[in-house]
């Protein structure tokens, strides 16, 4: 894995509609992001926030079914240009959400610099809403659809191209609570997809095994875009959207080993902390754990 690492803060909660998640980033700095990544001798250069900006007067302005579109879409494009620049000058761009819409930008800074980029989107959701399909109107529901060139321009088309990353390169890993319209795509697409039921059948060993032969074969460089809620909430309670039933703290560990050892990351973000419904700011801690594991520390 690259040495030099950025990393990059996005205090954005206005892609869904519970507050505290924009305290995300200085939770997990808080945590002690920067001294766990020096002890495995990474050069840390801590660039700060993304400048994020308040919804207009009328709260929650809707466009199209899409939330705070403008802002959301502003700031995305702010961070896309950050990740961009961080990849040009041979560092590894490590994003702290912030809500999940963040991925729309910090995918379009990536892809650009890839042919083939890999996702591995571990998540309890898919995130491939678009405003046609979407319950909620939330945009953290939307950025992996937004990276396959579905949806809204102002999203699509950050940096000005579209798609950021093909159907065939995505791997979502954790899913068990999908949109009708998402099912759809999914099967449309042939989106590979590892359910919850798929880690109980085989086991998360098998499902990273398979993730990483697949996504070495066929890519040339992968982006990890890990949802904290795609944990079960007993162990991280602090997200806006928890769904029962979810991946372990020892899966998501062994997942986080496999990932370091196999040395394809590109790229990484970690997302949805939200500090106001955690408790004692264990979903952070855990968020810098997972951290230590996917750089290399080792049990011997
Ligand atoms: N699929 C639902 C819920 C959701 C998506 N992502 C999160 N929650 N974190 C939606 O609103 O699109
Ligand atoms: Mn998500
Ligand atoms: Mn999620």
């Amino acid at each position: 894995m690259q040495k030099n690492l950025s990393i990059i803060g996005v205090p954005m909660d206005l892609g869904q509609s519970r507050r505290g998640v924009d305290m995300g980033p200085s939770a997990i700095r808080y945590a002690g992001v920067t001294e766990r990544l020096e002890n495995l001798m990474y050069h840390i250069t801590d660039l700060g926030d993304v400048p994020v900006s308040r919804p207009d007067s009328k709260d929650h302005v809707q466009e199209g079914n899409l939330r705070n579109l403008k802002q959301v879409s502003e700031s995305n494009r702010l961070l896309a240009e950050m990740v961009d620049e961080e990849i040009r000058k041979n560092r590894f761009p490590l994003v702290l959400g912030g809500d999940h819409s963040i991925a729309i930008g910090t995918l379009a800074g990536t892809a650009k610099h890839y042919e083939n980029l890999g996702v591995i989107w571990y998540d309890a959701h898919g995130d491939l809403n678009s405003g046609e399909t979407s319950p909620s109107g939330n945009i953290h529901g939307m950025p992996l659809a937004v990276s396959l060139g579905i949806g809204h321009e102002k999203l699509t088309h950050i940096l000005d191209y579209a798609p950021k990353v093909n159907t065939e390169n995505i791997v979502i890993i954790g899913a068990r609570s999908l949109d009708p319209g998402e099912k759809e795509l999914i099967k449309e697409k042939g989106v590979t997809v590892y359910s919850m039921h798929e880690v109980d059948r085989i086991g998360m060993s098998q499902v990273m095994a398979e993730a990483i032969d697949y996504l070495k074969k066929r890519t040339d460089g992968v982006h990890l875009s890990l949802d904290l809620d795609g944990l079960d909430p007993e162990e991280a309670p602090g997200v806006g959207t928890p769904v029962m039933g979810g991946l372990s703290y020892r899966e998501s560990h062994l997942a986080m080993e496999m990932l370091s050892e196999a040395d394809l990351l590109t790229s990484a973000e970690f997302v949805e902390v939200n500090p106001i419904l955690d408790d004692q700011n264990k979903t952070a801690t855990l968020t810098v754990g997972l951290l230590g594991s996917l750089f290399g520390e080792k049990l011997k």
